[in-house]
Formats: C-alpha cells, sequence, structure tokens
C-alpha cells in the first residue's frame, strides 16, 4: 500500500487506496495519531499510527469504530428547521442559505437589544484548535456575545495545579515505565487513558507496585497490585494522611524542602493534625491502608527510586476538589520524588503548550466593556426566565448557538437544563453530527463536518506533541466544516474584516505561531515539544515564589487560608438518611462522554444504562442483579438496570455515563440527579458529589 499524506481526496470519486495521517480529535488525554485508509474517496478504516511513539500502533476500541461513526446512517447531512414544538425533535431539511440567512436575522434582531443576551455554548466535542475556538470566537467577538466560562470538565484540578505547581504541567508521560511505584489516582486509566496504561504495563513488568486510589473496583483496579476504595471527595484528607506518616517516619527530602517549596513549616503543622485513624473514618477504609501506602510512597523515595502519581480528573469533580488536587500535588515534593524524571505527579500536560489563542480568537474584535460571563457548569440556571423576572431582565439568555457539545446530556441537574432549552422564547442552534438530546431541542440543526473531513491541529492533555489532522475525505452530504459555518454567518450578519476569510490551513499556521515547523508537521504529523525530561528536579516552578507552594499567596487572597485541607463534600451521604448512597458517574469505557453512544456497535458492548451497586447495599433494599432501580434525591429521578457486584464498595453506587437521555428507559439519565453546585476552585461542576437514595422500581 501507498503511503501518501500530500493530499487529501477531494472527492469521493479520487481511485486508488491510500493512507492519510490525521489525529484522534476526542476529550482524552492520548490525542492518538490516527491513520485513515481511503479507497476510492471512501474511508474504509482508522488505525493507531506506529510511528507516533504515544500512539503505538493501536486505538481505542471507539474510536477504531470511527468510520462507523463517520458513515452512520443517522448522521446529519442537511440543514434542518425545527418543524414542531421544541425538544419534540421534528424538522424539516432547508437549504444553507435559507437557514443561515433566517438565523443571521434571528442573531442581528437579537443584538440591536443586547448581544450579551447570545451565549455560544462548546466544549470538548473535538479538541482541535482550529474547529474548536477559532472562526467560532471571533464571530462572537465580534458580535460582543456573552462569553462561556468553559468549567465542565477540568478547571478546578487546573486551578489547583497552577496554585500549587505553577501551572498544567507535571512527569512526562512516557517515563512512568520506569517508575518504582505508580499511584493511580482518580483514573480509570484502562477505559479512559489507555496508552498511559501501556507504560504501567511495563514499569509493572519491572518490578514496580501499582496501587489505585479510587471509589469504584474499576478494570484498572482490578489489575493493580493494591486498591484502596475510599468514599468520594475524601482524597484530600488521604493526601494529608500520607503527609502525617512521611513527617512520623522522616521520609522527607529536606533538602529539597528547604529551597524549592513555601510554606513547609505551616503544612507540616496542618498534616501532624491527621493521623492515620482520622483520615481513615473519613474515607471509610482501615488506617493501615493509609499507613501502607505512606510507607510504599515513603520508602521508595527514601530509597531514592523513582515513585509517580497519576492523578486525573476523577477525584476533582466534588465540592473540595481544587483543595484535593493541591494536596496531592504537594507530595513528591515532600519527599523529592521530583529530582527523577520517572517520579512526581502528573494531572494534565496542557500547560506545555504555547499555541497563539488571541491569533486565532482576535480578542481585538471585540469592542464594548467587559462581556458578560456565563458558568457552563451551570447553564441550567442561567437559562430560567425567572432568573431574569428575579431582578436582572438584562440577564436572560435569549439566544444559543452550541457546537462542539451536548449539554442536555452532560450539564449537571438536567431538570433545569431541559426547563431552559425548552423555553419557546429561547432561539437555538446546533452546529452537529448527530440528532443529539441538544440538538432535538434546536430551531436550526446544522450538519458539522466530523475529524476525517476537516483540517486540524491538536495539543493534549496527557503527552507533549502536537499533531496535525488531515482531512481524508470531502465533507459528507452537505455538512459543513465549524469554521465554515461560522465564516458563512459572518457574512451573512454582514461582517466585513478581513479574518472571516482565512481558511483553515491559515488558522492552523495561526495556532501554531511562525517558530513551529510546519512542514515538518505536514510531513509527518506530530512533531514533539523540546522539553527538559524532569520537569522541576531543580525547583523552577513556575508560581510567583519559583517555588512549589504548598501554601499559595493567591488562593491567600481569594479568601481561602492557603493551605490545602480536606474539604467535604456538599452532600455528604453516608450522614444522610433521606439520601445514604453516594452516586459518582464516571464514564462507560466504550463511549467518550455522549460521544459514541450512538454507534450501535459500542453500544451493544456496553448494553444499557447501569447502576454498580455493593452487595450489602442491594440486599438493605430487597434489589437483586438485573432489577430495574429507581434512582432519586432531591433534585429528580431515573430509572435504569441495577448491577449488583464488586464494582461499588458499600454506601457508593456508580451509574455510568453518558448516555444520550432518549436511550435511558425514561428519557433520562444520570445527570438528572447530579447538582449545580460548584467546586471550591474553578467554577467546576461537582458530578461526583450526589447523595442519592436506591429503591426497586415498581414499574
Ligand atoms: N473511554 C473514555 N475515555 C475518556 C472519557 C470517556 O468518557 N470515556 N472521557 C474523557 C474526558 S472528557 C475526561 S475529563 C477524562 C476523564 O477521565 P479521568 O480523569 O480518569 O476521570 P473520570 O473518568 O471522571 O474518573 C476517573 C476515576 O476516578 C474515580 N473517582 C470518582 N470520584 C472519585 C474520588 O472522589 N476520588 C478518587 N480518588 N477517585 C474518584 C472514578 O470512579 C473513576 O474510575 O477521560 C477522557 N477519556
Ligand atoms: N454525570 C456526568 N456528567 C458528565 C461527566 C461525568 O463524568 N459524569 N463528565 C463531564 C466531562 S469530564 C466533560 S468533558 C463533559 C463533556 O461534554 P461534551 O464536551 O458536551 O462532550 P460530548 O458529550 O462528547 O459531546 C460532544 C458533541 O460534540 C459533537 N462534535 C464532535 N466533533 C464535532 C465537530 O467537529 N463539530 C461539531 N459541530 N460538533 C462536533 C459530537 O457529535 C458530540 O455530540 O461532560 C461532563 N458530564
Ligand atoms: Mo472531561
Amino acid at each position: 500500500m501507498n503511503t501518501r499524506t500530500e493530499t487529501p481526496i477531494s472527492s469521493p470519486g479520487t481511485k486508488g487506496i491510500f493512507e492519510v495521517v490525521g489525529a484522534c480529535p476526542h476529550d482524552c488525554p492520548d490525542t492518538c495519531s490516527m491513520v485513515t485508509t481511503v479507497q476510492n474517496g471512501v474511508a474504509i478504516k482508522v488505525h493507531g499510527n506506529p510511528n507516533h511513539p504515544h500512539t503505538g500502533g493501536a486505538l481505542c476500541t471507539k474510536v477504531s469504530r470511527y468510520t462507523e461513526r463517520t458513515y452512520h446512517p443517522e448522521r446529519l447531512l442537511t440543514p434542518l428547521k425545527r418543524s414542531g414544538p421544541k425538544g419534540s425533535g421534528q424538522f424539516v431539511p432547508v437549504s444553507w442559505d435559507a437557514a443561515l440567512s433566517d438565523i443571521a436575522a434571528r442573531l442581528t434582531a437579537i443584538a440591536s437589544t443586547d448581544p450579551q443576551s447570545i451565549l455560544p455554548y462548546s466544549y470538548a466535542g473535538t479538541m482541535g484548535k482550529v474547529q474548536g475556538e477559532s472562526m467560532a470566537t471571533r464571530f462572537f467577538n465580534k458580535l460582543g456575545a456573552a462569553e462561556l466560562d468553559r468549567t465542565i470538565c477540568a478547571s478546578a484540578g487546573g486551578e489547583a495545579l497552577t496554585h500549587t505547581l505553577g501551572g498544567k504541567l507535571g512527569t512526562r508521560i512516557e517515563f512512568f515505565a520506569e517508575s518504582k511505584l505508580i499511584l493511580i489516582w482518580g483514573s480509570n486509566s484502562i477505559a479512559s487513558n489507555l496508552h498511559f496504561w501501556r507504560h504501567v504495563q511495563t514499569a509493572k513488568r519491572n518490578g514496580a507496585k501499582i496501587i489505585c486510589i479510587d471509589p469504584r473496583k474499576t478494570e484498572t483496579a482490578d489489575k493493580c497490585h493494591v486498591h484502596i476504595a475510599l468514599r468520594p471527595g475524601t482524597d484530600a484528607a488521604l493526601a494529608l494522611a500520607v503527609m502525617h506518616e512521611l513527617i512520623q517516619h522522616d521520609w522527607l527530602d529536606h533538602d529539597f524542602l528547604a529551597q524549592h517549596t513555601l510554606g513547609w513549616d505551616a503544612l507540616r503543622a496542618r498534616a501532624l493534625e491527621w493521623s492515620p485513624q482520622r483520615a481513615a473514618e473519613i474515607c471509610g477504609i482501615r488506617a493501615e491502608e493509609i499507613s501502607e501506602l505512606a510507607r510504599d510512597y515513603g520508602q521508595t523515595c527514601a530509597a531514592k527510586l523513582p515513585a509517580a502519581i497519576r492523578m486525573n480528573y476523577g477525584l476533582q469533580r466534588v465540592r473540595g476538589g481544587g483543595n484535593a488536587v493541591r494536596a496531592i500535588a504537594c507530595l513528591p515534593a515532600l519527599t523529592g520524588a521530583w529530582r527523577h524524571r520517572a517520579g512526581g505527579v502528573l494531572l494534565s500536560s496542557s500547560g506545555a503548550f504555547a499555541f497563539d489563542d488571541d491569533a486565532l480568537e482576535r480578542p481585538e474584535l471585540r469592542t464594548g466593556g467587559t462581556p458578560r460571563t456565563i458558568n457552563m457548569s451551570t447553564i441550567g440556571d442561567a437559562l430560567q426566565a425567572k432568573n431574569a423576572s428575579l431582578g436582572e431582565p438584562s440577564a436572560l439568555i435569549k439566544a444559543l448557538i452550541v457546537y462542539n457539545s451536548n449539554p442536555v446530556a452532560v450539564a449537571p441537574d438536567s431538570s433545569k437544563v431541559v426547563e431552559g432549552f425548552a423555553r419557546e422564547d429561547l432561539f437555538t442552534v446546533v452546529l452537529e453530527h448527530f440528532q443529539t438530546d441538544t440538538a432535538d431541542y434546536a430551531d436550526y440543526v446544522l450538519p458539522a463536518t466530523t475529524q476525517l473531513e476537516h483540517w486540524d491541529i491538536h495539543g493534549s492533555y496527557g503527552h507533549t506533541d502536537v499533531l496535525l489532522n488531515r482531512p481524508s475525505i470531502a465533507p459528507l452530504g452537505e455538512a459543513r466544516t465549524n469554521t465554515q459555518i461560522f465564516r458563512d454567518l459572518a457574512r451573512h450578519m454582514g461582517f466585513t474584516e478581513d479574518c472571516f476569510h482565512d481558511d483553515d490551513l491559515t488558522l492552523a499556521r495561526a495556532a501554531l505561531g511562525s517558530e513551529t515547523d510546519f512542514d515538518g508537521l505536514l510531513e509527518q504529523g506530530f512533531l514533539t515539544l523540546p522539553l527538559p525530561d524532569a520537569p522541576f528536579a531543580q525547583g523552577q516552578f513556575p508560581t510567583p515564589s519559583g517555588k512549589c507552594e504548598f501554601f499559595s499567596q493567591r488562593l491567600h487572597e481569594q479568601g481561602f487560608d492557603g493551605l490545602p485541607d480536606y474539604v467535604p463534600n456538599y452532600e455528604v451521604a453516608h450522614q444522610n438518611p433521606q439520601f445514604p448512597l453516594a452516586m459518582i458517574s464516571p464514564p462507560a469505557r466504550n463511549f467518550l462522554n455522549s460521544s459514541f453512544v450512538n454507534v450501535k456497535s459500542l453500544r451493544d458492548i456496553e448494553g444499557q444504562p447501569l447502576l454498580e451497586m455493593h452487595a450489602d447495599d442491594a440486599a438493605a433494599r430487597n434489589i437483586t442483579n438485573g432489577d430495574t432501580v429507581r434512582i432519586f434525591n432531591q433534585r429528580g429521578s431515573y430509572r435504569c438496570v441495577v448491577m449488583v457486584g464488586q464494582r461499588a464498595r458499600p454506601g457508593v453506587v456508580n451509574g455510568l455515563g453518558v448516555w444520550w437521555r432518549k436511550l435511558g428507559l425514561d428519557g433520562r439519565n444520570v445527570n438528572e440527579l447530579t447538582s449545580q453546585r460548584l467546586t471550591d476552585m474553578g467554577r467546576a461542576p461537582t458530578f461526583y458529589d450526589c447523595a442519592v437514595q436506591v429503591e426497586r422500581a415498581t414499574t
């Protein structure tokens, strides 16, 4: 087979068979280099690029079905206009010109009163810099629309990391292969970071001990030497008790502490309040589990062997999520684990990339003062008409333009979200591949291209390579790229700035800046950022003090005490007689948030929405495996089938997500139960801080 990378296929009639190197667009730390095989203009399969070290020639199961998703019989291929009541999913096809003219007229009318009542809503359906916030943000800047605070995933952990280490930086992922002890903390790596798991396996083969800290007995926990199944939201207590033991046994790197940290005396005093017994009670585990964890970590570091922590975002989706991330991120500085390239901690590598966001988004197009900001995690409340009637009528959102996201399925407190989207006076446009739950509430649905049909540039939040995505097929049907849709809308709105003519390759180059070897990227499909092996071996933390900030002056100024602390959940289930079970809702392995839920071969693997429950909790409720149960709390209720077994610990139920509402038993999903309360830092959602009760469903 011929590997040709220089030209994308321009029409489905193009003869021959060849491969095109692209990138997986999904919201996942792995950001794989993906090779598409094209035959006569049709993508016939995708596979992982064997030349890209982080991909190692393998894709995950779900993305290996990318052609099934692309050519799905339900792919949206023409613009649609609503023809029934909101939410009914009734639409009629219309021409692009009719759709764009009407949308432009509606937006112009709304903007003439208050452009800030128009809200873009987008997230990481694609992580691409071009099809993400480039032309779209230019458009909304020029329009003077409200701005979206993009908090739904990672902002608690992100802020916490920035206030501790100075940025979203950490141990390079490939060096975990050399570690002698790996803590997998709040991460189901096999499901959501598969290419990291290869490095764990290498380390394990070379004698490393692997410890998983997760309330759920995940497929990852199954393969670790130790599994600590703590209660959700108690990680900071655990980390402080580990510090307590490190201090008591003097498994400390005094030199590193003296030279490269800020606030050690205060943190030491705080940690000494956290005996393993005290933390064990909060975490719902045995004190010995904590002292053994501390011993493993402390002795590995004291023996000058590398110990690394793979933290992930699972543990920050609770009220004290920011504090928990801070407490854990402090650990390597206590023991000097940063001295090794295979030691330290990694939550996110995204701070290593220096994309030129201003060149992409052109903030200077915005005239007028600071824009109104709407938190995407509380979109349910933000859309309520009654909020506006409470005194700030201008605060009412009158138009929503949704792209790269499915908020009706993924945002917390669904009943509020649905109520908002159902408002007859809300004008909603959704750019999508499929008729999602959100698209059902649109006035217009616009068909967007998939990754096989457009150019893009990708960074990563796991590794530190830049990837280029080259289109391999022509857009299907009448689908248009996100960028083209916003270029077209700009024209219909009468925006005349030259930047609304930039094509996607111009945007790709703008994202990278002139320093980057774009030709090299075109040739190979990826390039590796030049970075030191061990980022903080000599300190050099990019914080204001240049040190690892146990104490953060910036947080202190925001009203925190400045040290990491244990902040209990809003909803401490085991102390709540009415809703005594803590529910977490981590992703199902074969879906990517709510993406892929409609791909039949993957849905067949996942079966149906499930609630995992421990046998003791089930017995106490006269529930048996396979029963249909009703899960409920003060916000709502949701029915699904229960799976009784070892994946759930006592007192915690796992409602795997994120199913499309319309595929659930009563047209709802797990977010019917989650709340709009926000984390301590980063204004992020608290999906896993959710107390519920469960009963056998009668119908
Ligand atoms: N297959 C697949 N891969 C994905 C995704 C997907 O939907 N499917 N989603 C992608 C996205 S958007 C993201 S942000 C990442 C998410 O992936 P991760 O960052 O790994 O986060 P989660 O999957 O939310 O949670 C990870 C683990 O944390 C556990 N957990 C829950 N609460 C707590 C807690 O309080 N403490 C501790 N220690 N653990 C807890 C959960 O049980 C889960 O096993 O994965 C990405 N990759
Ligand atoms: N209960 C619960 N809820 C959660 C989570 C959880 O763990 N539990 N996880 C949360 C997390 S971590 C995240 S990141 C959010 C994710 O929430 P979202 O970012 O909304 O992710 P998806 O649900 O995958 O929806 C992305 C949509 O974008 C579309 N899309 C993909 N590519 C393109 C494109 O090029 N153009 C256009 N126009 N559309 C495109 C896809 O078809 C898909 O419908 O969900 C959050 N919700
Ligand atoms: Mo996420």
